[in-house]
């Protein structure tokens, strides 16, 4: 009983008990399965990374960003912009405290080279609902291809907690 002190004062001179040696032996061996099963997914897992980064300066990203809000911007919403770029372009979208911005309209079946970076400081992009995470860190343009492949409103949450504001921080993509 772990409650109770053990009964011989030296008691790591005894031996181990069976159960307990089957226990280790067993929690060893699927640790080792889950890290190569890692390596696996990585690879084979359909798993939705971003697999480019940039460095960039706020500047300049914030620069590119106005560009396209301002060639594309089609209408407005509570106060931003929505913006539907040529399909096959580039698409940014800005993490800040506390705003995802612009709002996006994507067609649908399209492809996007979509770049994401925070002004500040880091922030997750949680698009609902369907299971896409990335993280998105300050001077570093994340950039994911996407095709999407349904129809209608999704949003984009903050999941990495980012001070008094961090449950406001809601943006919006649209596809039509
Ligand atoms: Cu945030």
């Amino acid at each position: 009983m772990a409650l109770t002190p053990p009964s011989a004062r030296i008691w790591w001179h005894e031996p181990v008990a069976k159960v307990e040696l089957i226990w280790i032996t067993v929690a060893f061996l699927w640790g080792l399965v889950m890290f190569f099963m890692m390596i696996y997914w990585h690879g084979a897992g359909k798993q939705n990374l971003s697999n480019e980064a940039y460095r960039i300066t706020a500047e300049g990203f914030t620069e590119r960003t106005n560009a396209m809000v301002e060639q594309y911007t089609v209408r407005e919403e509570a106060g931003y912009p929505v913006v539907h770029p040529p399909p096959g372009s580039d698409v940014y979208m800005i993490a800040r405290l506390w705003q995802w911005w612009p709002i996006l309209e994507f067609e649908k079946d399209q492809s996007y080279r979509l770049h994401l970076a925070s002004l500040d400081w880091q922030h997750g992009f949680s698009l609902q609902p369907t299971n896409i995470n990335l993280q998105v860190h300050p001077g570093y343009d994340m950039v994911v291809t996407v095709t999407p492949d349904q129809a209608g409103e999704f949003s984009v949450v903050c999941n990495e907690f980012c001070g008094i504001g961090h449950h406001m921080m809601l943006g919006k993509i649209y596809v039509k």
